[in-house]
């Protein structure tokens, strides 16, 4: 099973009709300010700069340059100290790789090509193509770009065959908003293919290639965007046993767990159609009550995802403590819907190995984070009141063993 994520929502406000003697309006409106979009810059991606526009040598590349609008300028640079100005966008402009690349295999082992855009006027939709000797296009793509930032735009070599070189061109034009014109400085191959080491203990392989991270799960893959596909891409923020975390360079999050719930925006989805979700979806909405006596810890009720402040993370799925000391006691309580195989996060145990217990019996799925963050997933279904204990074993603790070492969620940002 193969899906595809989605990676942004889009909210459209339908105007109503204008009643034909309606008054003027008298109180000021107040206008949001225009929230900054996040610049795509790069993110460990090794590149193969081709053209900086350093120089007029530069201009040898652009095609038909005797009658195309663009010429270079020495006022503005996305690097550097100057930059393509194409003085008509819509109209764009033909870069020859061909020549570029002369000697090399292509796509050989790069898995982007593109460039550093701008629209000075504001926002625009940049159309970015790769084409061939007899100006098929091999690859194509739509992308947002604005008067603020020098963006990275790129385009997903991933798909393209090997081919001869001989005629290859990268097109650049806007294609819709503001359409005058259209800025261009460092076009470069990149390679951003990663393949990251499996997390002991859990089923889930993460790789990364072209405009896509490709998350492996026991019984389906997930496909997200990478950072290179845009402002909405997602970095990875964590990996561990039980989850990976990504979130967008504007902070929304998104956690795709080993055992196939997704949580993306606050909301809980399956990954697969193997699993109890009515049960998954029901506890998400009503995820009943955490509580701990303040002899142990507190409740934490303030992370950003919990929209609710109730201690139950709706961004991350899972319930929040922090403690401060050895031991701990807390009480999961149902609120309506069974409580199936809920996660608790607890924060502020000493070093040491872990040892839980639920009503008594042993949990054995439990992982500590380099933070030191607990991850405890219960085994069972909770259909009542139920007592969960914590406690560091002191022989463990003295040999002040951090237990398993995993990238923490705050500080192991890609
Ligand atoms: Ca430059
Ligand atoms: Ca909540």
């Amino acid at each position: 099973m193969r899906r595809l994520l989605g990676i942004s929502t889009l909210l459209l406000a339908a105007a109503s009709g204008c009643a034909t003697n309606a008054p003027a309006p008298t109180a000021a409106v107040e206008v949001a300010p225009r929230k900054p979009r996040p610049v795509v810059g790069l993110v460990d991606v090794k590149l193969s700069r081709l053209l900086d526009f350093e120089s007029d040598a530069d201009l040898t590349f652009v095609r038909d340059r005797m009658t195309s609008t663009a010429q270079r300028d020495a006022t503005t640079a996305g690097e550097g100290k100057a930059s393509l100005r194409v003085v008509s966008g819509q109209q764009g402009v033909k870069l020859k790789l061909a020549t570029l690349l002369t000697g090399r295999q292509f796509p050989g082992s790069w898995t982007l090509v593109g460039l550093q855009a701008r629209s000075p006027g504001g926002d625009a939709v940049l159309r970015l193509s790769l084409c061939d000797a007899s100006g098929k296009t091999l690859t194509s793509r739509a992308i947002p770009i604005n008067a603020d930032n020098w963006d990275w735009a790129w385009l997903d070599l991933t798909g393209v065959a090997a081919q001869a070189v001989d005629g290859l061109e990268l097109r650049a034009s806007i294609e819709s908003g503001s359409r005058g014109t259209l800025l261009v400085d460092t076009v470069a191959l990149g390679d951003n293919a990663r393949t990251f080491p499996p997390i002991d203990g859990s089923p889930v392989k993460v790789s990364l290639k072209g405009l896509h991270w490709t998350v492996q799960l026991q019984d389906a893959s997930l496909q997200i965007a990478s950072p290179e596909s845009g402002a909405d891409g997602y970095l990875r923020q964590s990996f561990d046993p039980y989850r990976c975390i990504f979130t967008t360079r504007a902070g929304a999050a998104l956690v795709i767990e080993s055992r196939g719930r997704i949580y993306e925006g606050g909301t809980c989805k399956p990954a697969t159609t193997n699993g109890p979700w009515d049960a998954i979806a029901a506890q998400h909405a009503r995820p009943g009550r955490i509580e701990i006596d303040e002899a142990f810890g507190r409740v934490e009720r303030t992370s950003s995802g919990d929209r609710d402040n109730d201690g139950y993370d709706e961004s991350r799925g899972s319930y929040r403590v922090a403690v401060h000391g050895s031991r701990a006691r807390l009480t999961l309580s149902p609120d309506g819907p069974p409580l199936v195989e809920p996660l608790l996060e607890i924060r502020g145990m000493p070093p040491g190995d872990a040892v839980v217990t639920v009503e008594g019996r042993l949990v054995e799925k439990c992982v500590r984070l380099s933070d030191g963050t607990l991850l405890v997933e219960i085994p069972s279904t909770i259909g009542r009141p139920t007592t969960v204990d914590v406690r560091i074993d002191a022989r463990s603790a003295t040999a002040a063993s951090p237990g398993q070492s995993l990238p923490s969620s705050a500080s192991d940002v890609r």
